[in-house]
């Protein structure tokens, strides 16, 4: 059987609301002193009454607008448009304090417990997977120039359709996932496919916004990883791909000129970028 890989709303965006729940002990807890709850409850609700006295919302547009909040919900969409139109914003705010290779958004994709792979690898993929060969190379290393050995570069991407394992149904799990450890002088070279441009799928309540709104639903064609040692601040990023399609005009606001990749052609075809990550001390 050759099925047509389309995956709904339903098979990514929404299973995003699982994996978020499962990844609670990983992110530590908020701030929930009650002086911080009432200030900030305060200026977000300050905020949505400006915008309705501003724009004049009518009774019509606020209803609309409560149905939409409970059509997120109800479809598990608050990962998928809580991480492209609002987690940029808290990640410029962590920027703020943060030396070294710049950080970008995590988004909703992330699963924790991938296979744990040597420095020289390929990333798990199918016998046939699609996409142009892509050889990863980098050295992780202090701020200080010291190279990590035993770095830990947590990896995962979209494949060459724009799908991502573990939120895709055609696709088996741990595909194009993997935790690479460093060599004795910090160097990962990594072998995987050229990912496609993401497009946040358009059958779901984030997608009619957003086709509502006339805006375009793509990201361009990126790289996540984190990037950990002991001692070190965890790197949360994302690599793109000079020339990209949609670099300029990412729906999530996620990309950086730091954080764009210009891969060369090597003579056997493959396609071969490099980066190196600078840790700061935790
Ligand atoms: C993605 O692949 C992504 O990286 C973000 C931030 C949001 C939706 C899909
Ligand atoms: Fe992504």
């Amino acid at each position: 059987m050759t099925a047509t890989p389309a995956p709904t709303a339903a098979g990514s965006g929404a299973n995003a609301t699982a994996a978020f729940r499962a990844g609670t002990t990983r992110r530590g807890p908020a701030d929930v002193d009650q002086q911080r709850v009432s200030t900030v409850a305060h200026a977000l609700l300050d905020a949505v009454h400006g915008v309705i006295r501003d724009h004049e919302i009518t009774y019509p547009e606020f209803q609309a607008a409560k149905q939409w909040l409970i059509d997120v919900g109800e479809g598990g969409e608050w990962p998928l448009f809580l991480d492209v139109f609002v987690e940029h914003e808290v990640e410029q705010v962590a920027e703020r304090t943060q030396h070294g290779t710049k950080g970008t958004i995590e988004g909703p994709y992330y699963l924790p417990g991938q296979k744990t792979l040597p420095a020289v690898t390929a990333l798990p993929q199918r016998a046939d997977e699609k996409g142009d060969v892509l050889v990863f190379t980098g050295q992780v290393r202090a701020l200080d120039g010291t190279p990590l050995g035993g770095a830990e570069v947590d990896i995962w991407h979209a494949d060459a359709d724009g799908y991502y394992s573990g939120f895709a149904p055609h696709i088996p799990d741990g595909n194009l996932r993997g935790v690479i450890t460093t060599d004795d002088q910090g160097r990962f070279e990594i072998t995987t496919v050229q990912p496609a441009p993401y497009q946040i799928p358009t059958d779901g309540p984030t997608g009619k916004l957003i086709t509502a709104a006339g805006w375009h639903p793509w990201r361009p064609a990126h790289l996540h990883l984190m990037v950990r040692a002991p001692g070190y601040r965890q790197i949360t990023t994302q690599l793109y791909f000079h020339g990209g399609e949609w670099l300029d005009s990412d729906v999530a606001s996620a990309t950086k000129d730091e954080l764009v990749l210009t891969p060369e052609t090597r003579p056997d075809g493959r396609r071969q970028a490099t980066y190196d990550f600078d840790l700061e001390p935790a």
